[in-house]
């Protein structure tokens, strides 16, 4: 019995198709036509859209057949994998006919469809895969009203570039038809071997190369003992897909006691929550470990498993903050120990990973916005760490964002430092100061009016320095663009940066991951090198770098807004 997408296709094909076009004993491909969607157009990282959109015929097919035109994979292993949600098994079906009618050699598929993004992103590289497909939209909510996604990888295990994702978005507005092997659907349930038409589909325990890597990278030996020694942690996987890679690393191999893991098993609603790590989402593994007896160390990854939270004793770490405490203390891992190549950040990412660089004395690169743009820095050696303020920090170990290696990362500073997160926190900043950091989001603003702010910000460029708001004064401004050192693409129009005099800096930038209308993504940061003012709350210490963004911007004038919607 073919499943429902397959009936549809082969109904449509056989309204309008070029039909069966090649018969063989056990191959038999059909064509299918199809016309262009318009709208699908890869954003920070894939294509993310509401499910109902992605329920319209053919819209799947179109848009992996426009990855498998442009990739070339004839011959080749793909990995195939998802985070479970609403639509994962239904997409992958379709993904596995494709695959067979584009001539893959093999597809790697985790059982029962599932993989994690950094999981999908070490595969590929144990497996000299030349590509793979994740099935995504990360944190955004999931289940028949929620989001679904897919996303491309290449050969070196990241997401691929802006000129391949260019491509394939062409290709899909050229689109003419899509082929498939017909047949039932497989079962990816059962570990080995079968096969589709003469493509080799391989089921894979989604946990098993993934925990092999990290052993690779940490003392397990040395973390188990820590945990043995009566420290305690807590893992909130968010009914996403990092519940069974934290069981198998945090329970089964370091011996945690069962339960450290909360919400462990993968939901295709994800419990009806959004599984995105922030403060709003997480408050309930915040506000236990802030009460009393609470275990010393919190974290959470998102629906994917690429972001990371870090919670101490009534306090959450900063995305930002957290890269830099990663990077200063990354000699304490065995696979940092020789030290560091050099570091990255998205532009929008506060500055405190550059202090470090620059103490360690070693160089920190400033890329746009998305996991994409670290790839060749990764690759070419210039930098062995990277992360982003959105909660996603990661190494040259995968290309991509780690969750679970950061938790490993923090878990291991804190057993070799013997101090509390807060601590190690405090120290940091005594140290390097402290980068005070929010970002303000306006979700779901209409489009033309999230695009008014950053073309009236554009036109506001040259005027900005020397201009003083609100007790702070414009050093300079400009609009980011990014020359990759390694390849020498260029991106323009990557966000609007303001720098005032006072050590602080506002950004600006429209969120490409959103499903509806425009979120317009607000970054405010000021420095403070003194310790005794270091313990602010960060609203109160951003308060006039919010008032002047809000103000330059006009936020409220082009919107209506008076505030943002979400604040992280
Ligand atoms: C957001 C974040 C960005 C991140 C991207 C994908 O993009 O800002 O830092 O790389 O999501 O992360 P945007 O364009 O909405 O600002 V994930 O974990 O959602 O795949
Ligand atoms: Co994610």
């Amino acid at each position: 019995m073919p499943h429902e997408g397959a009936a549809r296709a082969l109904r449509a094909g056989a309204a309008g198709a070029a039909g069966l076009v090649r018969r063989g004993e056990r191959l038999l491909i059909t064509k299918v036509a199809t016309t262009p969607f318009k709208d699908q157009r890869p954003g920070t990282s894939g294509l993310r859209k509401a499910v109902p959109v992605y329920q319209q015929p053919h819209y799947i097919e179109n848009f992996v057949q426009a990855i498998l035109d442009v990739a070339d994979l004839r011959g080749k292993t793909l990995v195939v994998g998802g985070d479970g949600r609403f639509l994962n098994d239904h997409a992958i079906q379709i993904i596995l006919q494709m695959a067979a009618a584009a001539g893959i050699a093999r597809i790697v598929v985790g059982r029962d469809g599932i993989l994690s993004t950094p999981a999908v992103s070490a595969v590929i590289r144990a497996r000299g895969a030349a590509g793979g497909i994740v099935l995504s939209a990360s944190h955004n909510p999931g289940g028949p009203e929620g989001d679904f996604g897919i996303k491309y990888n290449a050969a070196n295990g990241g997401p691929a570039p802006e000129s391949v994702m260019q491509a394939i978005y062409e290709r899909t507005l050229a689109i003419e038809s899509y082929s498939l092997v017909q047949g039932p659907d497989l079962d990816l349930a059962r570990l080995g071997e079968t096969k589709l038409a003469d493509t080799v589909v391989e089921v894979v325990d989604p946990v098993e190369t993934y925990v092999a890597l990290m052993e690779t990278l940490f003392d397990f030996g040395r973390l188990k003992a820590f945990l043995a020694s009566g420290f305690r942690m807590r893992f909130d996987a968010m009914s996403a897909v990092t519940g069974p890679y934290a069981k198998a690393i945090f329970e089964d191999r370091l011996g945690a006691p069962a339960g450290t893991v909360l919400n462990g098993k993968p939901l295709p609603d994800f419990g009806g929550h959004h599984p995105d790590p922030n403060p709003v989402h997480a408050v309930e593994l915040i506000r236990e470990l802030a009460s009393p007896g609470a275990p010393g160390f919190g974290a959470a990854s998102d629906g994917d498993g690429d972001r990371n939270l870090i919670v101490g004793n009534g306090l959450v770490v900063a995305p930002s903050d957290s890269l830099a405490v990663i990077a200063a203390n990354a000699h304490l891992a065995p696979a940092y120990a020789g030290g560091l190549a050099g570091v990255a950040r998205s532009m929008p990412t506060s500055r405190a990973v550059d202090r470090v660089a620059e103490r360690l004395g070693i160089r920190s690169y400033e890329t746009p916005t998305g996991w994409k743009f670290f790839g060749n820095l990764l690759d070419a050696d210039r930098i062995t760490l990277c992360g982003e303020e959105s909660a996603g920090t990661g190494s040259n170990h995968v290309r991509e964002k780690d969750g679970i290696w950061a938790v490993l990362m923090w878990l291991t500073i804190l057993a070799e430092r013997g101090e509390s997160v807060g601590e190690i926190l405090r120290q940091h900043w005594a140290t390097f100061g402290r980068d005070y950091y929010a970002r303000h989001d306006y979700e779901e603003v209409p489009t033309e009016a999230g695009e008014a702010v950053i073309n009236g910000l554009r036109g506001l460029l040259p005027g900005l320095p020397g201009r003083k708001v609100g007790g702070l004064t414009v050093a300079a401004a400009d609009e980011f663009a990014y020359t990759d050192p390694v390849d020498g693409s260029v991106s323009q129009r990557q966000g609007i940066r303001i720098f005032f005099e006072e050590g602080a800096r506002a950004v600006f930038r429209l969120s490409g991951t959103g499903t509806s209308g425009a979120t317009i993504r607000v970054y405010l940061e000021r420095y403070e090198a003194d310790p005794s003012r270091q313990n602010l709350d960060s609203g109160e210490a951003l308060a006039a770098v919010a008032a002047a963004a809000r103000e330059i911007a006009d936020i409220q004038g082009k919107t209506g807004r008076a505030g943002p919607t979400v604040i992280a």
